[in-house]
């Protein structure tokens, strides 16, 4: 069975495998399958109709031989909304959904990730990659500074002076390196990639669910559980306010655009 919801030349295409295992195909072809708030909101609203109907495993994919798999969120979105990853927007509100269902998501990537891309790959439980993929963190480059607990979440999967490198430098990640961090689990040549998928999920779908969910949904506190003094929240959100609000995102942005360096100053 498949759906399909497509608005603004973006679509998610579900398939159930098996009846308890999910292919959710996400396209935005024109721009590389950056995610736009369309996107973002039909593959949450995927996720949670799956959720409904028991579905223990779900792939997320943009294709197979994709040269990218995400060229992360939508810039020209940005023009609008300085502050894309804040808590109650569309890209926050998927990979909480992704962190929270109930049950195992798989991202099975083929090509580049930028950006919010890696996030949402991260925010996956597992990570099944072929030689082509890489990951790349280019907030720097359009003068966007990462949320906290996309932070946290980098810091919970990579080395800090190898995140540090990602974000201060925008350099990909190449696929071997993420593997030896343990950011993939699996790391397979392009034609293998759909096969040895199907195996992760089939494996994990005839386990105990309810096991599988309470495990999922204990690890998820855990590894959010970093108490942070109000103080100190209170001072990365100015220090957060400031940036977004600035020339340099304005310069990012229209630089991005324009196909040029951006001067940044500062400001
Ligand atoms: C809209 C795009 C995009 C795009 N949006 O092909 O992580 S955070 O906080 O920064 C967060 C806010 C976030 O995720 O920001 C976005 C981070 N993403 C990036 O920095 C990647 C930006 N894209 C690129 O650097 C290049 O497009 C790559 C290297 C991915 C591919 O380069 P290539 O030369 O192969 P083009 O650049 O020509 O892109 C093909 C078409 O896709 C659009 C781009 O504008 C172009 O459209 P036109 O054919 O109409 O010119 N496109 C690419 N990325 N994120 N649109």
């Amino acid at each position: 069975m498949s759906t399909m919801t497509s608005e603004e030349a973006v679509e998610v295409t579900t398939e159930i495998i098996d009846g308890r295992i999910a292919k959710v195909l996400f396209r935005n072809a024109s721009k590389l399958h950056a995610l736009n708030g369309a996107l973002l909101g039909s593959m949450e609203k995927q996720l949670t109709v799956l959720a409904s109907q028991g579905v223990s495993v779900v792939i997320l994919t943009s294709g197979l031989g994709e040269k990218v798999w995400s060229a992360g969120h939508d810039i020209d979105e940005l023009a609008e909304d300085h502050d894309p990853i804040a808590w109650g927007k569309p890209l926050e509100r998927l990979l909480r959904r992704v962190r929270t269902y109930p049950g195992v998501v798989i991202a099975m990537v083929s090509g580049s990730v930028w950006g919010g891309a890696v996030d949402l790959v991260m925010s996956c439980d597992l990570v099944v990659a072929d030689m082509s993929a890489r990951f790349a963190m280019t907030p720097a480059n359009i003068g966007l500074p990462y949320s906290t607990s996309g932070l946290l979440r980098f810091v919970n999967n990579l080395p800090i002076h190898i995140l540090k490198e990602m974000f201060f430098c925008a350099r990909p990640l190449e696929v071997e390196q993420a593997e030896h961090f343990g950011l993939v689990n699996r790391l397979v040549q392009q034609e293998d990639l759909e096969a040895l998928t199907l195996e992760m999920a089939r494996g994990i779908a005839s386990k105990a669910p309810l096991a599988i969910t309470a495990v999922k949904e204990q690890l998820r506190i855990l590894e959010d559980l970093v108490p942070v003094p109000v103080d100190a929240m209170e001072r990365i959100t100015e220090l957060r306010r400031v940036a977004c609000s600035g020339e340099d995102m304005r310069e990012g942005l229209e630089a991005f655009v324009q196909r040029r360096a951006p001067l940044f100053r500062g400001r």
